[in-house]
């Protein structure tokens, strides 16, 4: 192997006798012990504001149009053959309430899921342009492994298609930065590393090598609960032909709504592009992290990477990409705040970006990034706003200018089981600005929302709004709760 041993980190011995005892791979062993070492050496992992610079001039997206008919040789199917496309997948959407890999929720009509759209793209690529070796990768935890290989043996069976297994972290001990015990539940001793894990795991699975030996170059890597992120011909051709850049990150432009998530910025130390994510940056630059006019361009996690250059810089590296470190505090049992408090560490994919001599970045429009984090999110993609196109990419329908802003009571509507309840139908958003709902408010067909539309229910048992067309409008539904009672809400018995 090509992995040089790092100058050892004390301490760190009992947590390499735990990870090899589990088969960690040498490459997360070494991940790990660069976070590890980020902790006892004090560090925050923070990026205060003065140690940055706004990023500016980025190249457009309309600047890599034409980039496909402009390869030379045999053009974009011999391109094809020389990339791989990575959905990231091991997440489970547990603030969404999910138990499962996020991707398996249905989000557009008859039941089709994320990993139905994105299989079926993978599909269309490969017949489309004669690619049939484009390589479709899945990088699971070990919380969404099962589950998504029996989706893709009942839906797609001849698809081809890799998994690419992340690894896990012990948790830290936080009073003695020794490995947490935990015997009731031993399982809970680990962590997954976060996305930043693909690196080691592309490492320290072989897959890298394998992909190389196949003639595999470029890699596109995106969020699985980002439809917009599909395999644009011209932005492949762009990274691969044009850019000279070994690692390039699609960026948009934020707007108030993008709070969350990392922005792209410049190190004044490196002068470098470096990603700042909302957990490295400290309390007091809050304000300048949330000013969308000054840092104008967060990462949609949509990014190109050449793979002769990841090997190379891994192998600088001694097998390893330096990474700064996330630290999470939480408790060994998350859910019992009276167990030992623990450090968990992670890593993010898109800080890589630092890592790559000429690494760059360009501004996409929002059609690139359309992600469910929330029960909102998902409730506009199911509704008529977006529009399933024949190559199964999912839009925002033509004639919808921005995509509606939609905000869903958190005590009604935050877990996807909640809102499966309250929502039969999704409503008509397609002519929808705003929506604002307040209180249990139950959706059935044939309802259609127009313009700003505010609609509220004090009372604690669901009222139906009664399906037709409102527009602009603002609602008191509490009033009528008992006059229109719902079937199934118990509102005339309790009132
Ligand atoms: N995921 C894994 N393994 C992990 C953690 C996450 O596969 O250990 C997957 C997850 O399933 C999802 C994706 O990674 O598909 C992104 O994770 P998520 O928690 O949804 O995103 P964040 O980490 O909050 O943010 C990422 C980037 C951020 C960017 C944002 C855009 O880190 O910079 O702005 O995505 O949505």
């Amino acid at each position: 192997s090509n992995v040089v041993e790092q100058t050892p980190v004390p301490g760190f011995d009992l947590f390499r006798l735990k990870m090899r005892k589990e088969d960690c791979s040498t490459a997360s062993i070494a991940a790990f012990e660069n976070n590890y070492k980020s902790l006892v050496n004090g560090e925050t992992g923070m990026i205060p504001e003065d140690a940055i610079t706004p990023a500016s001039g980025l190249p457009t997206y309309e600047s890599t149009r034409g980039a496909a008919a402009r390869l030379p040789g045999k053009g974009i199917a011999e391109l094809l053959s020389q990339t791989a496309v990575v959905k990231l997948n091991g997440g489970l959407g547990t603030s969404m309430g999910l138990e499962k890999a996020k991707s398996l929720l249905p989000v557009r009509g008859n039941d089709t899921t994320f990993l139905d759209l994105i299989g079926r793209q993978v599909e269309h690529m490969r017949k489309q342009h004669g690619a049939p070796n484009l390589k479709f990768l899945l990088m699971n935890s070990f919380s969404t492994s099962d589950d998504t290989k029996e989706f893709f043996g009942g839906r797609f069976p001849q698809l081809q298609w890799t998994e690419l297994m992340q690894n896990m972290s012990p948790k830290i001990d936080k009073a003695t930065k020794t490995p947490a015990v935990f015997e009731e539940n031993p399982k809970l001793e680990w962590c997954p590393p976060g996305h930043g894990d693909i690196y080691p795991a592309l490492l320290g699975t072989g897959t890298l090598d394998r992909l190389l030996e196949d003639g595999v170059k470029y890699l596109f890597v995106s969020n699985s609960d980002n439809l917009g992120a599909t395999l644009d011909l011209d932005l492949l051709a762009y990274f691969a032909n044009e850019s000279g850049a070994p690692f390039l990150m699609e960026v948009c432009e934020r707007t108030e709504s993008d709070k969350k998530g990392g922005h792209l910025a410049v190190s004044n130390a490196t002068n470098g592009l470096i990603l700042r994510e909302s957990a490295q940056c400290p309390k007091e630059d809050e304000g300048s992290f949330q000013d969308v006019t000054k840092h104008r361009f967060f990462n949609t996690n949509n990014l190109w990477v050449n793979l002769v250059h990841l090997k190379a810089t891994m192998s600088k590296h001694g097998g390893l990409l330096p990474l700064p470190t996330i630290f999470n505090e939480k408790t060994v049992d998350p859910r019992n705040k009276k167990t030992p408090k623990v450090y968990q560490l992670e890593t993010a994919m898109g800080s890589a970006i630092a890592c790559f001599d000429k690494a760059g970045a360009v501004c996409v429009p929002r059609t690139r990034f359309a992600p469910v984090k929330t029960c909102a999110d998902l409730l506009v993609l199911r509704s008529d706003a977006y529009t399933t196109l024949p190559d199964s990419r999912v839009q925002l329908t033509p004639c919808v200018a921005k995509s509606p802003v939609v905000k869903l009571d958190d005590d009604h509507y935050k877990l996807v089981d909640k809102l499966d309840a309250l929502v039969e139908a999704a409503p008509s958003l397609s002519a929808c600005t705003k929506l604002t709902v307040q209180g249990p408010v139950r959706f059935v067909a044939g309802t259609t929302l127009k313009g700003s539309c505010r609609i509220v229910n004090h009372g604690a048992d669901a009222v139906t709004l009664p399906p037709k067309t409102y527009v602009d409008c603002d609602i008191d539904l509490t009033a009528s709760a008992t006059a229109t009672a719902d079937n199934d809400a118990a509102v005339p018995s309790k009132a």
